[in-house]
């Protein structure tokens, strides 16, 4: 009963967990604003929407380059507004390359009151920064062979970075990862949630998405209000490229508090609409003229991609062309399908896993769980039965069974015997029956013989010597009470054997 009541409150608390933990997950937004991602990263004129970047730092389409591989070289990339929620998450996908066996300095992540510098010298922007910076040192200043490391500074504007000591004087928290060098990019995960910063990494050394673990979680961490969300990397005389490749906010919003959708759009009035549509159509007519025009000045190009009679290949596809892609299809389905399977297959494991360590601990915390009443499926929980003990058990349960089959058949032997003495023993009445009459009479003339000696015992003991003179009956006849007797005996003889010699010689006599 005991085991039950454990068993529904453990399964309870496990309900209240999920609901409290489902309750409890913030809302997400991603915040284009303060993000950049490829393709498209950088614009034609080399600018990064909503950002501003400088010092060493070169944007391409594809990732921020924050500091290249050269000396000395000092970089940063900064949101231009700062932020406008409470809580957020940032994903930066990262990598720190070079050729050295060791690099330098290393990559920082900003949150900051104002933007920082360009060529600062912490990590390539300001000291005494107002907020947190996360550092991701490559080289080992002080030399305990402690790096690359990740570290998470909150300053309140006073402090000074100490690179003598890599910063372990100051740092919240941090976690030693090598981030250098790694076959794919590197991810870091920041969350500032309820006060709460968690610091993921991954290592780069796979590249599936989820493989990522807690570098540091620090509680009741105060930051400013509203901030920069800011990039920056530096050189020394070893140098990596830093290359950035994504930087993804997303505000959280706590359960109940979800944000409000975007203001709309200002309402264009008719005169406007009518503009634009106007400037729509020009542009249109100038486009298809220009379209023209380039037809008339390349006729060598005329009826290419434009026209499909002009090539088929390119418009159309032959049979065994759709054949092909549609195996491919089918084949990327497969893929992902398996990919799912065994995504699923190792959540299982897992689960099962957890269950089974629950279950152990169960078991080793308390008295052994009895098996639940009314659920006769179940096994008894903590101390399964084994299959060798179950054989065991068989061949016992065999054992006993052939044992019980031998005793049966003996006894029924024993009773047939029985039943055939018995039967005998009636038909021998009616002929011995006067040997059986002999034997009986015998054997009540000896049990009243019996009885008579013990009634006369009974009667010598009370009727003669007192108790405790001599109860025994040998000891009863004193020597010379004997001694008389076989006297007597003696004389008698002696008398009976004169009296007869007398008498033959007088009979001799008469003859
Ligand atoms: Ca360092
Ligand atoms: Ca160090």
């Amino acid at each position: 009963m005991a085991a039950e009541v454990r068993w529904l409150c453990f399964v309870a608390l496990i309900a209240f967990d999920i609901c409290l933990v489902l309750a409890s997950a913030p809302f997400k937004r991603f915040e284009y604003k303060y993000s950049f991602k490829p393709p498209y990263l950088a614009q034609k004129d080399g600018t990064v929407p909503f950002w501003e970047y400088g010092g060493n730092a070169i944007a391409s389409a594809e990732n921020v380059r924050i500091a290249p591989s050269l000396r000395s070289q000092k970089g940063a990339i900064w949101t231009k507004a700062k932020t406008n929620f409470d809580w957020w998450e940032v994903d930066v996908l990262f990598r720190v390359t070079g050729r050295g066996r060791i690099g330098a300095d290393g990559l920082a992540f900003w949150y900051t009151e104002t933007k920082g510098a360009y060529d600062g010298p912490v990590f390539g922007s300001s000291d005494k920064w107002v907020g947190l910076g996360i550092f991701f040192d490559s080289f080992d200043n002080d030399n305990k062979h402690n790096n690359p490391y990740i570290m998470a500074i909150v300053n309140d504007g006073t402090k000074e970075f100490d690179h003598q000591n890599d910063g372990t004087t100051q740092l919240l928290a941090g976690c030693l990862r090598d981030f250098r060098n790694k076959p794919f990019p590197t991810r870091a995960r920041i969350e500032y949630y309820m006060n709460t910063l968690t610091v993921l990494f991954h290592s780069g050394m796979t590249n599936n998405e989820q493989d990522m673990e807690v570098c540091l979680r620090v509680d009741n961490v105060v930051l400013p209000k509203t901030g920069h969300f800011g990039l920056s990397a530096a050189t020394g005389g070893l140098a990596d490229d830093h290359d950035v490749l994504h930087f993804l906010t997303s505000s959280l919003h706590p359960p109940g508090q979800a944000p409000t959708a975007a203001p709309a759009a200002p309402r264009v009035s008719e005169e406007e609409q009518r503009k634009l549509s106007q400037e729509y159509a020009d542009y249109q007519r100038k486009l298809d003229m220009q379209k023209e025009e380039y037809r008339r000045e390349h006729p060598e190009a005329a009826g290419r991609p434009q026209d499909p009679d002009a090539d088929p290949d390119v418009w159309f596809e032959s049979d065994s062309q759709r054949e092909l892609r549609q195996i491919f299809t089918g084949q990327s389905q497969m893929f992902e399908s398996l990919r799912e399977l065994s995504r699923k297959l190792d959540e299982v494991v897992g689960r099962q896993e957890r269950a089974l360590s629950l279950l152990g601990q169960l078991g080793t915390g308390g008295p052994a769980p009895q098996q639940l009443g009314g659920a006769p499926g179940q096994v008894q929980v903590g101390d399964t039965i084994r299959r060798h003990e179950v054989d065991a058990i068989l061949n016992n349960q065999n054992t006993i069974l052939s044992t019980a089959r031998e005793l049966r058949t003996f006894i029924m032997e024993v009773h047939s015997r029985a039943d055939a003495i018995l039967q005998a023993q009636g038909k021998g009445t009616g002929q011995g029956a006067g040997a059986a009459f002999d034997l009986h009479t015998l054997a009540g003339e000896l049990r009243d013989g019996l009885n008579a000696l013990k009634r006369d015992a009974a009667a010598q003991r009370t009727g003669g010597p007192p108790a405790g003179g001599c109860p025994d009956p040998p000891s009863c006849v004193p020597p010379t009470v004997f001694l008389i007797a076989v006297v007597v005996q003696l004389v008698i003889i002696l008398g009976y054997s004169m009296y007869r010699d007398s008498r033959e010689a007088q009979a001799k006599k008469f003859y």
